[in-house]
């Protein structure tokens, strides 16, 4: 039985969908408002009450929230709800500055895990399977998200917690996991240290990976589905709108569904903030229709994405999101030009790498240097000089041609450039210190 295929909510005509959001948004903003006083104070500024917001097509006149007013507001700024009515908090993994910190009511989690469970179900889990959740649990979002969802659906739900990766793959075996739930980059790491072990892809019955909360490409796909033998479905989320489940894949692998009865996408100009048209890039902005404890309004993400509305064959009419290309914030700016680092991966995979690469930029006598460290496959792995720079010759040829920009790269033994766990961190930007 499939509960969480709610067809009755995902397949809902447009004028459907489009009158649950305006229901919704006009409740959510009478919430904040009586609720909130620095959503009042926003909205003050704009001169807008919630009298002005009749629906959908009064959502440009509400202000933006960015990451900086929850940094503000840090850590309880934004609660919508007295403390006592919340269950639940979980917190961003950010590395500079106050984390964001996001509450949840029960009703949130439930609502929350609905999602994930919806994303299990596209993926094609049934209470028949065997659920290995490898995201880290704890403040990150990826553990409890994916665990809620898998119990809903009604697999066996095995937490493992990222980390201790023979472990892993040893009661992937014993234990028959049919479904794996962790970051694109550590199913990579378990993919190598199988085939380590010796294994082949059709000694363990795994059959699909649930993989988000970093960039990947699609190249990054099919090698994960080769070594891993499974089909993999891509997540997407944040912990300001609950964690992952806020968009995921269908059997079409063609963009993640928006989960549109509880989040509003729009695409913005991230210079202007105006927004674009359906099909243009820009800046992903979310608005949580159903949260309770933490509801945010036009938050902006900082997610580089584009929008599909068109038909998908899985039947589902919720708009599509586009893999995110990277974050305004990562994007690079090296001697003028915009380099998103999925950019050097997909000509890394295209001529046979793997994912196991470091992006270090630095400036030196005033101008911006790109060095690419590129980890040579064990089959590939070579000491004869000539090959090896016949093969960086080649990938100096490949980065020019996608991104116009001279690089300096250099091949490095295998397994040299350190595994990820969780979310991979492939560039070490010099210039900022
Ligand atoms: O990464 C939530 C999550 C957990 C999503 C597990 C999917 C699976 P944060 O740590 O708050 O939350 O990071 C959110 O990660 O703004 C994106 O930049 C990035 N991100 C998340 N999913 C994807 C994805 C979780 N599928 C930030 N593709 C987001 C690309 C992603 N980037």
């Amino acid at each position: 039985m499939e509960r969480y295929y709610q067809p009755e909510i995902e397949t809902a005509s447009r004028e459907q969908i489009t009158a649950w959001q305006s229901e919704r948004l006009v409740r959510q903003v009478r919430h904040v408002w009586d609720n909130v006083p620095c959503y009042r104070k926003k909205m003050e500024e704009k001169g807008i009450t919630p009298d002005d917001i009749h629906g959908v097509e009064d959502l440009h006149k509400l202000p933006f929230v960015t990451k900086a007013d929850l940094r503000d507001q840090y850590p309880y700024g934004l609660l919508a709800v007295p403390l006592n009515d919340c269950v639940r908090i979980h917190s961003t993994s950010g590395t500079t500055g106050k984390r964001v910190v996001a509450y949840y009511t029960q009703e949130d989690v439930d609502l929350w895990e609905d999602c994930c469970a919806r994303a299990l179900t596209a993926a094609g889990a049934t209470e028949e399977d065997v659920c290995q959740v490898a995201y880290g649990y704890g403040l990150f979002t990826g553990g409890a998200g994916l665990h809620g969802g898998s119990h809903k659906v009604g697999c066996l739900t095995l937490p493992m917690s990222s980390g201790n990766t023979e472990r892993q793959i040893m009661f992937m075996r014993d234990l028959k996991s049919t479904i794996l739930c962790c970051t694109p980059s550590y199913a990579a790491y378990l993919g190598e240290t199988m085939k380590e072990m010796g294994l082949t892809p059709d000694e363990i019955p795994l059959k699909a990976g649930i993989f988000g909360a970093e960039a990947w490409s699609e190249e990054m796909r099919r090698d994960i589905e080769k070594t891993l033998g499974i089909k993999a479905y891509d997540i997407y989320g944040l912990t300001e709108l609950s964690g992952p489940g806020v968009a995921f894949e269908c059997s079409a692998q063609n963009g993640m569904h928006i989960n549109e009865d509880h989040f509003i996408a729009e695409i913005i100009d991230p210079e202007t903030g105006e927004p674009l048209p359906d099909g243009e890039q820009g800046e992903l902005v979310f608005t949580s229709l159903t949260k309770k404890a933490f509801p945010l309004l036009r938050y902006r993400t900082r997610d580089v994405c584009v929008l599909n509305r068109g038909k998908c064959s899985c039947g589902r009419t919720h708009v599509r999101m586009a893999k995110p290309r990277g974050r305004t914030d990562d994007m690079l700016i090296i001697r003028g030009v915009n380099v998103f680092p999925s950019q050097i991966e997909t000509v890394l995979i295209n001529l046979g790498y793997g994912a196991n690469y470091q992006i270090i930029v630095d400036r030196v006598n005033h101008t911006d240097t790109l060095d690419v460290h590129v980890e040579m496959t064990p089959e590939m792995f070579t000491d004869n000089m000539g090959e090896i720079a016949a093969r960086q010759k080649k990938i100096v040829e490949g980065l020019r041609s996608m991104l116009g920009l001279a690089a300096k790269v250099t091949l490095v033994a295998p397994k040299s450039i350190v595994r990820s766990e969780g979310k991979a961190v492939r560039v070490i930007d010099n210039r900022k210190i």
